[in-house]
């Protein structure tokens, strides 16, 4: 038996289920997941969830039950497994796991989409969130000021204090392409102190074409996943994620910052898919600064990247030193351009 089996066979086990094999999903950079098929060659995705993000298990499980719920007859999202307790997740050694069936045929994009793709998340993603705000399902805020833009830039300069000198050195470039952006700290002052123009709605916060199933064979959208981190937001995260993560012609990690450049067709699909599936959930004032939202989260982005690699690495997984570094230098690279798209576009 490998490693990897006899290590989650146990897991497996204590949700009921007769592991037969199993394979890791490379995906995340948070949680560890597993794609496993049981004796009998049903499968499931099991996963062990990051508790130094997700602290409280036990709520990002009730968030995702009530989600469910309210999503019935939308959209078939997996379901979760009970232990055999009858618990919503596993506390094993130390290690919170959890486990959902599998979605039959279905597959998560990870490189490059097309546009009509595009536009099908974008659409998808905005018809989540209009669905969820007509639901109201009763949800746990599990991460308090994730997407808070001022915490982030106070996070960097906590940052930048404790860093060695050495990654502070490395990281200048970078700060110095950021400092020219920090008018949008005080926009989105300003949209926070204006519920009334800006209101707060349920949005999933990790907006990303590997966050969507298709149906392997017919193409069709079936549903979007990793919902964790579904939590009251303002109106610029999930079409912001969209933008950061399919504008691009390279992925986030991409170090040769020369090779990047960004795609206006994307963008524009992106735009009308989100406006068609969340329409008619913001208000005209959301809908002019919908522009802005990619540049807020790629400016957001490369400030928790760089924070991270300030830190010493301890919170985005990396699988070589200086890839933080080179994330943040990736999103910061692509500010500028972007607020020209963005600008010449709305
Ligand atoms: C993390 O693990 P993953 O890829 O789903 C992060 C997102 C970032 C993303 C960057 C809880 O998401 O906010 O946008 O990495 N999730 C958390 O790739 O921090
Ligand atoms: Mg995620």
């Amino acid at each position: 038996m490998s490693a990897l089996l006899s290590s989650l066979a146990p897991i497996a086990s204590a949700f009921g289920l007769p592991l037969q094999s199993a394979e890791a999903l490379g995906q995340g950079l948070i949680h560890h997941s597993y794609q496993i098929t049981v004796s009998g060659g049903e499968q499931f995705l099991l996963q062990q969830l990051n508790t130094q993000v997700f602290a409280q298990p036990q709520i990002v499980q009730e968030n995702f039950v009530a989600i469910r719920r309210a999503l019935q007859g939308h959209y078939a999202l997996p379901h979760l497994v009970p232990t055999g307790q009858g618990q919503l997740y596993l506390q094993h050694q130390q290690q919170a796991w959890r486990c959902f069936t599998w979605v039959p045929h279905s597959y998560a994009p990870t490189g490059s989409i097309s546009p009509e793709l595009a536009y099908d998340t974008a659409r998808c993603f905005g018809s989540y969130a209009r669905l969820l705000s007509q639901a109201m399902p009763s949800l746990h805020t599990v991460l308090p000021r994730f997407h808070h833009l001022g915490w982030r830039a106070q996070q960097l300069k906590a940052a930048c204090q404790q860093a060695t000198a050495q990654r502070l050195q490395a990281a200048r470039p970078v700060l110095s392409l950021l400092d020219a952006h920090t008018d949008l700290l005080r926009q989105y002052e300003y949209w926070q102190q204006s519920p009334q123009p800006f209101p707060l709605r349920i949005l999933h916060h990790d907006c990303k074409p590997s966050n969507i199933l298709f149906h392997q064979q017919t193409g069709q959208l079936l549903c979007p996943v990793d919902l964790d981190t579904t939590q009251p937001g303002l109106f610029f995260s999930d079409l912001g994620d969209m933008v950061r993560s399919m504008v691009p012609n390279l992925p986030e990690d991409h170090a040769a910052v020369a090779d990047l450049a960004l795609r206006p067709l994307y963008w524009q699909a992106l735009q009308e898919g989100y406006a068609d599936g969340s329409q008619p959930l913001w208000t005209p004032d959301v809908r002019a600064a919908l522009p802005l939202a990619g540049v807020v989260l790629l400016y957001m982005q490369a400030m928790r990247f760089l924070a991270d690699y300030l830190q010493g690495d301890v919170y985005y997984h990396t699988s070589y030193p200086g890839q933080n570094l080179d994330r943040a230098a990736n999103q910061a690279h692509l500010l500028r351009p972007l607020r020209q798209l963005a600008t010449t576009k709305s």
